[in-house]
């Protein structure tokens, strides 16, 4: 029985990472805008994958506001609530969200929609062709290797679109930033403003350069746009706008 389990397990798990050494897109990030955008990519047909360090989903959502856990989001976030079967309440003019209810959902969606998440993997760094420039995929590592600071190489995954959905420390755009000539730099994000940073980062969602993309909290630190707390539309809103990006990018 023992050897049986090992085999199963291995074996499946093999063979599926044979399958994700090439997809259409590779979303760093199980947070909430990776995980909208993951949805909302998948389901057009993408071969679409989620990479997240830690071994939960949610990102930011699961701390709610200062560990009480209700989240909240603005009324022209609903529909993408509704299209994950997220329920609200309204108060003060906001809907008001459980944190729990928010992370197992944005994630049961974006799997049912077809998207692949895996867990405990880090995005090092990212894959690079120069003629033209453009971002052909990621390195990645165990994040148990990457925690325990062993020098252990990474293993590559091609993709035709990657997005930094890695939030307030844009961790992809910026490896990239340091180390291929995007000419760009990563400021990082400004104090808290939230109707601004809700508005602008929506608006600043889109693609960094060719296939490489930016979504939800990524974009603040790229454009140097304020925080705006536990406000959780425009972190769906961004994710969902950089689906339709990509997917129109890549049709
Ligand atoms: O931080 P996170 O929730 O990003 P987001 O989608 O949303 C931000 C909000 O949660 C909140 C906010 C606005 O309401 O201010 O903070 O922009 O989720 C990012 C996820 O990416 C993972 C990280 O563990 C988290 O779950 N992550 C970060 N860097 C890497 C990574 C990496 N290099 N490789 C893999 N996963």
């Amino acid at each position: 029985m023992e050897a049986e389990i090992t085999k199963a397990i291995i074996e499946s798990a093999s063979e599926e990472w044979v399958e994700l050494a090439e997809s259409d897109v590779i979303i760093v990030g199980a947070g909430p805008s990776g995980l909208t955008a993951a949805k909302y990519i998948a389901e057009k047909g993408f071969k679409t994958l989620v990479l997240e360090r830690r071994l939960s989903f949610g990102g930011g959502i699961g701390g709610g506001g200062m560990l009480f856990h209700k989240i909240v989001a603005e009324e022209e976030a609903k529909d993408i609530l509704d299209d994950f079967g997220v329920r609200y309440k309204e108060r003060r003019n906001l809907l008001v969200i459980d944190a729990a209810e928010m992370m197992a959902k944005l994630a049961a969606k974006a799997i049912d929609s077809g998207a692949k998440i895996i867990h405990g993997v880090s995005v090092e760094d990212v894959i690079f062709r120069d003629d033209p420039l453009a971002v052909r995929g990621v390195c990645i590592q165990w994040s148990a290797v990457e925690i325990s600071g062993l020098h252990v190489d990474p293993i590559f995954l091609r993709s035709r679109a990657v997005v930094d959905a890695t939030g307030h420390d844009a961790e992809v755009i910026s490896v990239a930033a340091r180390k291929i000539p995007l000419d760009i730099a990563v400021p990082g994000e400004r104090s808290a403003y939230s109707e601004v940073a809700e508005r602008e980062i929506v608006k600043n969602t889109g693609k960094v350069v060719k296939g490489l993309y930016a979504a939800g909290m990524a974009v603040a630190a790229l454009h140097n746009l304020p925080r705006m707390g536990p406000i959780f539309g425009g972190m769906l809103m961004s994710g969902k706008k950089v689906a339709e990006i990509v997917a129109e990018d890549l049709s």
